[in-house]
């Protein structure tokens, strides 16, 4: 089957090396044609002179076996020589880490973007120095990062509210500044087009998958496509796995709950996303709620703890389709 994916970074990365095993599983020794990933581009940012695109990175490291998982970004084994000088001159951000190889990323990648090419065409140049086993596609060339609000007005880059507050300052608001005028990556409507089943990775609601449907055309491509779409709740027992989708959702009023996010998604019927909405067990009592909302429960474990518990999921997700 032609299966695309919606990703951010850490539930986004092993969910997507499920549905690469599930496909295997299945006998598919292509799975680089059949498996489209659209990742969020929101993270992205400038630093100390290079572009940093963190889920970018975090999907193909973990594609790659490089990734350091434990962390949840960056480079396995990864040395801070560089990161060190950096600190020493003052430059970059004092709380930010930039890996030594993690930086050679971010030189290849700026190196190329001055050169003049898109942040697709890049992307497709690093994904040939692995055998990723998927087609990954930026959710647009055009630079959107996000931005936090305060309830002050105040406003910062995603990244230092969370790397440097850690999501202690109560957003009032997530904003990509120019995503209105942004185009979806070549390939992407296509890829949405195409597809025999889409799937909404088990990432942050708001500050990964939010931005991807932001682009202009991305939401109206997944309501129009005859593929089933399928969506994996990132929440688990009322709780997020790790990260800050629970603080995010509180400030666009969502509350964090498998039926809520499931709710903010809508039902495809009624104009939202979703034909069906993966819950984990212990959030078994929202499948009324689900149900009720005109979209089918899928009850299953969504704990990603391994390679195999990813791809049973990501099998389940596929089943769910009908493909
Ligand atoms: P980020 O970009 O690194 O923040 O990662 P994503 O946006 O892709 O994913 C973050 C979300 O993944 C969080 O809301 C977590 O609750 C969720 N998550 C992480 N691990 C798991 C897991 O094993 N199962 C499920 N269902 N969700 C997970
Ligand atoms: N997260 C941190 O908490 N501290 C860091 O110093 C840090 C550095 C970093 C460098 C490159 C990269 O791709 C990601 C990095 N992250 C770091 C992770 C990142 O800030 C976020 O966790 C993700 O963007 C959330 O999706
Ligand atoms: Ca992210």
């Amino acid at each position: 089957p032609r299966v695309v994916v919606l990703a951010g970074g850490v539930g986004g990365s092993k969910f997507v090396l499920g549905v690469r095993g599930a496909l295997r599983a299945r006998g598919d020794d292509d799975t680089a044609s059949a498996l489209t990933v659209v990742v969020n581009t929101g993270d992205d940012l400038w630093l100390s002179g290079v572009r940093l695109q963190p889920d970018v990175d975090s999907v193909t490291y973990a594609l790659a076996g490089v990734n350091d998982s434990e962390r949840g970004w960056g480079r396995r084994g990864d040395s801070e020589r560089v990161n060190h000088e950096l600190q020493q001159w003052g430059a970059g951000w004092p709380w930010f880490t930039l890996g030594d190889l993690d930086l050679g990323t971010h030189l290849a990648r700026t190196g190329w973007l001055r050169e003049g090419l898109t942040p697709t065409a890049v992307l497709e140049r690093m994904s040939h120095r692995w055998d990723l086993g998927a087609r990954l596609l930026p959710m647009t060339d055009a630079e959107v990062d996000t931005i936090v609000e305060l309830e002050d007005g105040a406003r910062l880059h995603f990244q230092e509210w969370w790397t440097r507050h850690r999501a202690t300052l109560p957003p009032a608001g997530f904003h990509n500044p120019g995503i209105d005028r942004a185009a979806p990556a070549p390939g992407v409507l296509e890829a949405i087009a195409a597809a025999d089943v889409v799937l909404l990775a088990p990432s942050n609601p708001v500050v990964s998958i939010g931005p991807i449907l932001a682009v202009p055309g991305i939401r109206d491509a997944l309501t129009r496509t005859p593929a089933r779409v399928v969506g994996v709740s990132p929440i688990i027992g009322g709780k997020v796995v790790r990260g800050m989708a629970d603080v995010c959702l509180t400030a666009i009023g969502v509350e964090t709950s498998a039926a809520a996010v499931a709710a903010h998604y809508g039902a495809r019927g009624a104009g939202g996303l979703l034909d069906v909405w993966l819950i984990a067990e212990e959030d078994e009592a929202a499948a009324g709620d689900v149900a009720g909302l005109g979209i089918r429960p899928l009850v299953t474990p969504l704990w990603m703890t391994d390679a195999a518990r990813s791809a049973a999921l990501a099998e389940t997700a596929l089943g769910a389709a009908d493909v």
